[in-house]
């Protein structure tokens, strides 16, 4: 049967995506994708209309990871595609699946100004591409991209040559059955008992436990069953950055392991005998390079375990399981134990110590990033949203222990700056009906400051706080302990309350923080978006810098 008089390859196209449920869709657009995205909205589908499309593909990312769905971008082809090439290894690193529409294009045409090879520049970043060029099939192909993105968790860029899509539609009327209509059902994986009986005998034999847990556990739900090992096995608590807050109100939680880990967490990860890993890729990163916990066997719990990640052996036991099912089979097998590491004195010091003690000599005039941190951990509402971004600053807006997991989000896969503002775009998307704060660095900030405007036509309530250090905090310190020109990284404290205002939000300059809560007070009842810019000094250096690039003197 065939019907659709009069509708075009893109008016299918449009429902396909609209079939596949979705709601919102963060877009730039061009020739190649105006058509489509035009029928994508007059469907109901929500556009997010960026400045740059980085951001609408980081948005996506953050929305993805936020909603546990996958996040649909769209771009023209050419320039537009070139655009994402920095957003798309970290999506795939971060296991993302994403659906991007992308022009190609025309295929008409002898010469095209924005012709360019697309799919060697996509796949190269690890995400798939494919070029739709038969236009009967595409509404299949674009189920199957749902499908192939859901599997695989990865983005899949979808290259439809602009005319191709302004041409009749031709083929069948109805659309093929939906991805989430075919995906297979599967339940949670339960561990073999072999493996459990081996991994309680080594439990058993530990006598200072740290169960770790990962962005893998908190999608398993297994965030009380790691509590529940801990505690029966007199051990602590941590969590990996992405899963920051995971056990924020358990006392016996050293914080986040890893490049951000608190004093106290350095202390006690060093005396660790066992660490129990549940749901972590095992990250270079987490682990501090193989540096956190010099006397501890690995165990891994996890749906996928490995012996080596990230150019390092990391764990030699391994209990293949769902994180839920097979920690809780843990906890079953484990006979009833005194002792371990628990008592009320380590818990006070857990609670008491401060991230970082160090003293440093600050100028007048400027604020410690730490009390900044402080201050801020006080004073935010519980329940607004909260999005860390990248650069030397993320180590003290990482220390805020006292923020359930839920409502935090990071990506830090491929080490860029300059996604946090579209991050917090893709959260503000998310939960429209929730605050979102979001921590960046002047530097990271200042690359994608455009998408303030964007902020501001969606009406989002977003605050943007700027932990202003006049510079490119990560090289500075590297460039000082090397004895070199810091020439290139420090820039002066720009006026981002300034350039706030100049697009159309509010702005405000801190350099004292005793009307913090007041102002937070005001904010939340006026809703709307903001930048606050907190003008910190440049000489306190994290500790993870303090350890991998000591000063000259220090060395
Ligand atoms: C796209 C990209 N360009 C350059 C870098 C190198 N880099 C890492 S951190 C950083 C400085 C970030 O400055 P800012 O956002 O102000 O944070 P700070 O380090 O000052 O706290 C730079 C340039 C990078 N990671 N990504
Ligand atoms: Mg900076």
């Amino acid at each position: 049967m065939k019907n659709d008089a009069g509708s075009r390859v893109y008016d299918v196209l449009a429902r396909a995506f609209w079939q596949e449920s979705v709601r919102t869709c963060f877009a730039l657009l061009g020739d190649a994708n105006m058509n489509w995205a035009a029928r994508l909205s007059a469907q109901g589908c929500r556009m997010v209309y960026v400045r740059h499309e980085h951001c609408a593909l980081a948005a996506a990312m953050a929305y993805a990871r936020k909603n546990r769905d996958v996040g649909v971008a769209t771009v023209t082809c050419g320039p537009g595609v070139t655009q994402l090439i920095t957003a798309l290894p970290a999506a795939v690193r971060a296991h993302l699946p994403l659906v991007v529409f992308a022009g190609e294009a025309p295929l008409k045409s002898g010469w095209y100004n924005q012709e360019i090879d697309q799919a060697p520049l996509v796949t190269a970043t690890g995400a798939a591409y494919h070029r739709l060029h038969m236009p009967e099939r595409m509404p299949v192909a674009v189920r199957d991209a749902f499908l192939q993105a859901r599997r695989e968790r990865r983005p899949v860029v979808l290259g439809v040559p602009f005319d191709l899509q302004n041409r009749p539609w031709d083929g069948p009327a109805d659309l093929p059955r939906p991805s989430h209509e075919l995906l297979p059902r599967l339940a949670p994986m339960p561990p073999h008992p072999d493996d459990v009986a081996s991994a309680a005998r080594l439990i058993a034999g530990a006598e200072r436990v740290v169960v770790l847990a990962g962005l893998g556990a908190v999608e398993a739900g297994a965030g009380p069953a790691c509590r529940v090992l801990a505690e029966k096995t007199g051990g602590l608590l941590s969590t990996t950055l992405p899963a920051r807050g995971l056990f924020h109100d358990d006392r016996f939680c050293i914080g986040i392991s890893g490049s951000f880990t608190p004093e106290v967490g350095l202390e006690l990860l060093a005396q660790a005998d066992l660490v129990i890993a549940v749901g972590c890729s095992l990250a270079y990163h987490a682990g501090g390079g193989g540096q956190l916990w010099p006397k501890a066997k690995m165990l891994q719990v996890d749906i996928d375990p490995v012996a080596v990640s990230q150019g390092q052996e990391v764990a030699r036991h391994h209990l293949r399981a769902d994180a839920r099912l097979g920690v809780e089979a843990l906890s079953a097998a484990l006979p009833p134990r005194k002792g371990g590491w628990r008592s009320d004195a380590m818990a006070a010091r857990i609670r008491d110590t401060k991230p970082d003690s160090h003293v440093f000599e600050i100028e007048p005039g400027l604020l410690d990033p730490r009390e900044v941190v402080e201050a801020l951990e006080k004073a935010l509402p519980r329940d607004w949203e909260m999005v860390n971004s990248s650069g030397h600053c993320s180590w003290f807006f990482a220390q805020m222990p006292s923020r359930p997991q839920e409502k935090f989000l990071t990506i830090r896969e491929f080490g860029a700056i300059g996604n946090g503002i579209s991050f917090a775009m893709g959260v503000a998307a998310a939960r429209p009906d929730r605050t979102t704060v979001l921590f960046d660095g002047d530097g990271s900030l200042m690359m994608h400051v455009q998408e303030l405007e964007t902020i501001r036509r969606h009406g989002m309530n977003l605050l943007v706080i700027v932990m202003n250090d006049g510079a490119y905090g990560s090289e500075v310190h590297k460039l000082r302990s090397e004895g070199l020109p810091e020439d290139g990284s420090v820039f002066g404290y720009c006026d981002f309350a300034g350039i706030a205002r100049g697009f159309g939000l509010a702005g405000r300059t801190f350099k004292k923080l005793d009307e913090l809560p007041k102002l937070i007070a005001e904010f939340r009842a006026g809703g709307g978006a903001a930048v606050w810019d907190f003008h910190v000094s440049d000489k306190v250096v994290s500790p993870t810098i303090r350890r991998a690039h000591p000063h000259p003197a220090k060395k």
